[in-house]
């Protein structure tokens, strides 16, 4: 029997790119949360915690955040590390795992060659790569273990072929072949590189290789993220993979259409129906009467002091009042002019922000110039 975490791509040093002020929150939050993974691995007695890649962004990583990583690992002196490198934090003459930090560390190896490793009732064969751009099957150079009686499991940092968007290995870098658990025979593959967590099945119908993703999301856009998987194998076959929560930061990313003005009211409800929410995206679509906008950019800014982070994708368009749409009768030419030339503009312009200016300009002009007359 054999217990372990499996983990991956915490990509420390990130620049969390796009996400403004909330980036430093986000990569704090990225520190922290592995301590949750060797919590979970304390309290669930697992016998190592497996590393599948890309723990950090670069190699050129700055010595801080490396502390940062090693004073965590120092935290668990009795948990024994394996580490594997992915295509971040490549092995070669830069790799950041050949600075002297990391010598000392005398519960962590690194898995820098093929070569299989025993390890309390399991082999370890390791995966790794020396390219980022392989387009060679990963796990090529694990032996067939069928007639062996002992555990054995694959590590290596890729993307497994067919369960992507490619389904030819020469398709994608760093190729995963996800028949090599049937032809080697071995009991479980640890892979590393998607952010997700996900599972798949060998032709028997049974899990057999599984992503842990990344311990903390990283972005909108990615799903099922935030965890470490804990696997438990209990003699040859008998698998149990089991994800459990490490990420902290929630992450909520919304389509909203609008039609009428009830879209504010459907807004404001759903806003207060994720108040637990850390990190929220919300996109916007379809037509705003010009007169909700104001209301509309008041509730958006109060959002911006609820949330560590709040976004809006703005694809609104902005409709004209239908007063604005018959020409006025100002009984003045200067003024008729005006408005013929601002509603061409008007019809010619494509940046919502200024269409919004020109129909103010229209609303103004139409108050102003029947005040006028009058
Ligand atoms: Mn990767």
């Amino acid at each position: 029997m054999v217990r372990f975490i499996q983990t991956s791509d915490w990509q420390i040093g990130m620049k969390g790119g796009g996400l403004g002020k909330a980036g430093q929150i986000v990569r704090e939050t990225r520190v922290k949360s592995i301590d949750n993974i060797f919590k979970v691995a304390q309290d669930k007695k697992a016998d190592f915690v497996l590393l599948c890649g890309d723990i950090f962004e670069h190699n050129m990583i700055g010595q801080e955040d490396v502390k940062k990583v090693i004073s965590i690992f120092n935290k668990y002196p009795n948990i024994q590390i394996y580490l594997l490198p992915g295509n971040h934090d490549i092995l070669g003459a830069d790799c950041v795992y050949n600075r002297p930090i990391f010598q000392q560390l005398k519960n962590l190896l690194i898995l820098n060659s093929c070569e299989p490793i025993e390890i309390f009732n399991a082999v370890l064969h390791p995966c790794p790569i020396l390219s980022k751009f392989t387009k060679q099957n990963i796990t090529e150079a694990i032996p067939i273990v069928k007639k062996d009686k002992n555990i054995h499991i694959g590590v290596a940092h890729g993307s497994l072929v067919g369960k992507f968007a490619t389904s030819n290995l020469e398709g994608v870098n760093l190729p995963v072949d996800p028949s090599c658990v049937d032809k080697t025979g071995i009991d479980y593959l640890a892979l590393g590189h998607w952010h997700s967590f996900r599972i798949f099945k060998d032709t028997k119908g049974v899990d057999r290789i599984a992503y842990s993703g990344t311990h903390e999301q990283t972005n909108y856009n990615e799903d099922n993220a935030g965890y470490c998987l804990l696997i438990e194998i209990k003699g040859k076959g008998k698998i149990k993979i089991e994800p459990i929560k490490t990420g902290q930061l929630k992450w909520i990313s919304t389509e909203f259409g609008t039609k009428d003005r009830l879209f504010l009211d459907e807004l404001k409800k759903h806003l207060d129906s994720i108040k637990d929410a850390d990190m929220v995206r919300l996109e916007l679509n379809g037509d705003l009467p010009l007169e909700c906008k104001e209301e509309l950019d008041n509730l958006l800014e109060f959002q911006t002091t609820v949330y560590k982070d709040f976004r809006v994708v703005d694809n609104l368009n902005i409709t004209i009042p239908p007063m604005l749409e018959k020409s006025t009768d100002f009984g003045d030419p200067a003024l008729e002019q005006t408005e013929i030339n601002l509603k061409q503009l008007l019809s010619n312009e494509t940046d919502p922000e200024k269409k919004i200016i020109i129909i103010e300009a229209l609303v103004r002009l139409q108050r102003l110039g029947k005040g006028a007359k009058a």
